[in-house]
C-alpha cells in the first residue's frame, strides 16, 4: 500500500471564510444556550448535535483550548510550577451555578426518560449503528468534565521530568459519532500540557457520515493543533494507523482511539518511560466508559493487564495472575500483550519494528504482533497506572461490521509465521493447516526481513520474560499429521474430502490437504478449520467452533484411544467396511480403536512451571 501525502483542509479562503463561520458558530451557541437553558429541555438534540457547553459561553473555542491555566475560571488541582514546568489546563474549569448541571458531568451516568419512545427509538439507533448509546453522548457536553482518578503517589510534585518531549497524537476514525469523536479530541486539549502536544491527527480512515466532513474541518479549523487528513480509500484500521503515524514529526507519537476521553495527567505518565528508553512502548490503563449511559467507570482497570490466549484473541487477565509482583503497583509493569488501540511509542522504535505487517487486513492481531516484537526486539512494553484513559467498548465491532472475510485467521497466521518460530505451530494447528499458505496468505518475505534486520531475539524468550503465564498449548497426545488406524496399517489415512461429505479411510497420498489432522489447543480434531463432531453415535464434520462440546477428543496416550469428551465413546474403525468411522464404547483391546499418530515435540516447560508456582 502506498502512503498519500497529507491534503491539508487549510486553505487561506477556507481560512477567512471560517473566520466568519466561527462567529456565526459562537452567536448561534449563544443563543442556543439561552434557548436552552431557559427555554426548557429537548430541543438540543436536533439542533446541534455537540452541545456547547455553559463555560465557554464568552470565550471562543481556540481561547478556551489555548488559555493559560491557574487564571480566572480556570481551577487547577493539578501539581503547580514548582513540580513541573507545565502549564495545566484541566479537568475542574468551574461552573457557573446558576446553570443546570450538564448531563454526565464529572463522569456521571446521563439519565434518561426511556418511557418516551421515540427516545427509546434513538437510543436503540445508537447502539445498533455505534455500539454505543449516541443519545447519551449528543446530550453530554462535548468538554464534559471527569475527575482526577490517579493514586495520590501519580500526582506527587516532581513525579515526572519536566523536559520532556511533545508527541502527536494520532487518532484514527471510521464513522465515528460527532459529540464522541469531538469530545475525544476536546479531552485531549483540555487535559495535557500544552507544550507536551505537537499536534492531534485526525485520520478518516474513508468515513461516509456527512458531520464528518466539512463540519469537521470547520469545528476545528480555529484549533491549529488539530490536522485533519483523509485516507484516499478505505485502508483499515491498521493501515491508516501507518497512515497517520508516518506523517508526523515528532519522535514519540501516541495512538488513541476516537471514542476516548483522557484524564487528567494521562500524557505525562505515558511520555516519561518512552522519553527515558526508547524502546519501551507504554500502554495507559483503560478505564471504561460504560457504552450504555457513558458513565466513567473506574473500578477494574487498575486490576486488570492485557493479554491472550492461543487464539491470538487479545483479553484482560487479573494482574495478581502475573509472576511479577511490583512492590509500589503504581509503577509501569511489564505486559504481555495491548490491547492495540491506545499506546505511546517511539517513531524511531516504530520503524525499526516494521510498523505493521501491511499484509494484515482491516483489525486484529497487530496488536499482538507489536506486543511480541517489542518484547523480542530489545524492548519492552508496559502498563502506565497513573496514565488514566477512559474508553466506550462500544459492543460488537462496528468497525469490521461489513466485512465478511476472517481476516483474523489470515492475520494471525502470517503473524505466526514471521515472529513465533518452531511456536506457530501451535496456531496453524488451530487452524488445521500443516504449514504457511503462500498462496492464500501472500508473502511474508519483507517482514522477516523486518525480524532480521532489526536483530530480533527468539519467541521462546518472549515466552520466558514476558508471558510465562501462557497456558501450555498442547493438550495430552497432542500430534499432528496423518491418522492411521491399527487395524488397517499405515498405509491406510483418516480422510476427509468436502466434495460428497466423506470421512472415512483412504489410500494415503502424503498431500497434507484431506489427510492431514490435527489434534490442537481446543482438544479438536481438525483438517483445515472442518472438525469431526461427535453428534451422538454417528461422527459427522462440521466447521470448528473450539467451543469444545461434541468437537472435543481426548488422546489417550497409552491405549491410542481417542475418546469423546462429551460421549465418552470411542472413535472407531468399521470393520464392517474398513472404511467408515463410528463412536462405540471404549474397548483398549480392539485394535479399531488405536490410532497411531505423530505427538507433537515443543518446549512448553517454562509455561508449565509457571503455571505450578500461581
Ligand atoms: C458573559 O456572558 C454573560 C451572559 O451569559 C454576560 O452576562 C457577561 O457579561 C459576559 N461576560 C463577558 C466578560 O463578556
Ligand atoms: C478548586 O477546586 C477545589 C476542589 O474542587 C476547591 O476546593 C477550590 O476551592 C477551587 N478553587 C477555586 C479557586 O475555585
Ligand atoms: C415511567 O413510567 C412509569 C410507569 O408508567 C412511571 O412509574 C415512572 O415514573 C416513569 N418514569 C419517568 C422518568 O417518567
Ligand atoms: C532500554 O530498555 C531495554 C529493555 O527494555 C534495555 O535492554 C536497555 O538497556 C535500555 N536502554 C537504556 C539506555 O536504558
Ligand atoms: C505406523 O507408524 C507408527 C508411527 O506413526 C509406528 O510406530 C508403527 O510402528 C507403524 N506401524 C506399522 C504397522 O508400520
Ligand atoms: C478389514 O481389514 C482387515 C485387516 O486388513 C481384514 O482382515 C478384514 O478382512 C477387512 N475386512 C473387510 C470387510 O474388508
Ligand atoms: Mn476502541
Amino acid at each position: 500500500m502506498r502512503v498519500h501525502t497529507p491534503r491539508t483542509m487549510r486553505t487561506n479562503g477556507f481560512r477567512k471564510s471560517f473566520v466568519l463561520g466561527v462567529s456565526v458558530f459562537v452567536l448561534l451557541v449563544y443563543l442556543f444556550l439561552n434557548e436552552y437553558y431557559h427555554g426548557g429541555r429537548g430541543r438540543f438534540a436536533d439542533v446541534l448535535g455537540n452541545v456547547a457547553p455553559l463555560w465557554m459561553r464568552n470565550r471562543t473555542m481556540a481561547d478556551a483550548v489555548d488559555s493559560e491555566g491557574g487564571k480566572n475560571d480556570v481551577n487547577t488541582t493539578a501539581p503547580t510550577a514548582s513540580a513541573t514546568s507545565y502549564t495545566f489546563v484541566y479537568t475542574t474549569i468551574g461552573l457557573d451555578p446558576q446553570y443546570p448541571e450538564p448531563p454526565g458531568d464529572l463522569g456521571t451516568e446521563v439519565k434518561i426518560d426511556t418511557n418516551d419512545t421515540e427516545v427509546s427509538a434513538m437510543i436503540q439507533d445508537g447502539l445498533i449503528n455505534q455500539g454505543l448509546n449516541q443519545y447519551a453522548s449528543d446530550l453530554m457536553s462535548v468538554r464534559r468534565r471527569l475527575k482526577d482518578v490517579r493514586d495520590p503517589w501519580c500526582r506527587e510534585p516532581g513525579r515526572y521530568p519536566t523536559d520532556l518531549p511533545a508527541t502527536s497524537v494520532v487518532i484514527i476514525f471510521y464513522n465515528e459519532a460527532w459529540s464522541v469523536l469531538v469530545r475525544t479530541v476536546h479531552s485531549i486539549l483540555d487535559r495535557s500540557p500544552a507544550n507536551l502536544v505537537r499536534e492531534i491527527v485526525l485520520v478518516d480512515d474513508f468515513s461516509n457520515l456527512p458531520h464528518l466532513k466539512t463540519q469537521l474541518e470547520e469545528y476545528f479549523a480555529s484549533i491549529p493543533k488539530v490536522r485533519i487528513m483523509r485516507a484516499p480509500k478505505r485502508l483499515g484500521l491498521i493501515r491508516a494507523r501507518m497512515f497517520g503515524g508516518k506523517s508526523t514529526k515528532t519522535d514519540i507519537i501516541t495512538y488513541l482511539d476516537a471514542h476516548v476521553e483522557v484524564t487528567v495527567g494521562w500524557l505525562e505518565a505515558l511520555i516519561a518511560p518512552v522519553a527515558k528508553n526508547s524502546t519501551t512502548i507504554t500502554i495507559p490503563t483503560i478505564d471504561w466508559i460504560d457504552e450504555n449511559n457513558m458513565k466513567h467507570r473506574i473500578e477494574h482497570a487498575p486490576t486488570y493487564v492485557g493479554a491472550y490466549d492461543w487464539d491470538l484473541n487479545f483479553g484482560w487477565w487479573g494482574r495478581w495472575s502475573m509472576k511479577k509482583k511490583y512492590e509500589n503497583k503504581m509503577e509501569p509493569f511489564d505486559t504481555p500483550a495491548m490491547a492495540g488501540g491506545l499506546f505511546t511509542i517511539s517513531r524511531s522504535f516504530f520503524e525499526r519494528l516494521g510498523w505493521y505487517d501491511e499484509g494484515f487486513d482491516i483489525y486484529g492481531i497487530e496488536n499482538i504482533e507489536l506486543s511480541m516484537k517489542s518484547w523480542m526486539c530489545g524492548g519492552k512494553m508496559v502498563t502506565v497506572p497513573c496514565s488514566r484513559v477512559a474508553h466506550i467498548q462500544k459492543m460488537g465491532h462496528p468497525y469490521l461490521a461489513k466485512e465478511s472475510k476472517d481476516v483474523v485467521r489470515s492475520n494471525s497466521i502470517r503473524l505466526a509465521e514471521v515472529w513465533m518460530d518452531e511456536y506457530k505451530g501451535i496456531i496453524f494447528d488451530i487452524y488445521g493447516i500443516p504449514h504457511y499458505l503462500e498462496e492464500e496468505f501472500g508473502s511474508v518475505a519483507t517482514r522477516k526481513a523486518v525480524r532480521e534486520a532489526a536483530n530480533c531475539r527468539p519467541f521462546q524468550y518472549y515466552l520466558e520474560n514476558a508471558f510465562p503465564e501462557m497456558h501450555n498449548p498442547l493438550v495430552p497426545g497432542a500430534f499432528r499429521g496423518e491418522m492411521h488406524n491399527v487395524a488397517l496399517g499405515n498405509a491406510s489415512c483418516l480422510t476427509y474430502r468436502v466434495e460428497g461429505n466423506f470421512l472415512g479411510m483412504a489410500p494415503c497420498d502424503g498431500l497434507q490437504k484431506t489427510q492431514y489432522w490435527t489434534h490442537n489447543y481446543y482438544q479438536e480434531l481438525n483438517n483445515y478449520k472442518n472438525c469431526i463432531d461427535a453428534v451422538s453415535e454417528r461422527v459427522e464434520v462440521y466447521g470448528c467452533h473450539r467451543s469444545r462440546g461434541n468437537q472435543a477428543w481426548e488422546y489417550m496416550v497409552n491405549t491410542q484411544q481417542i475418546r469423546s469428551v462429551k460421549r465418552d465413546t470411542c472413535l472407531t474403525l468399521e470393520s464392517r467396511t474398513n472404511v467408515t468411522v463410528t463412536l462405540v464404547p471404549c474397548d483398549a483391546s480392539k485394535p479399531e480403536q488405536k490410532w497411531s499418530v505423530n505427538f507433537i515435540e515443543l518446549d512448553v516447560s517454562m509455561l508449565i512451571e509457571a503455571q505450578k508456582k500461581t
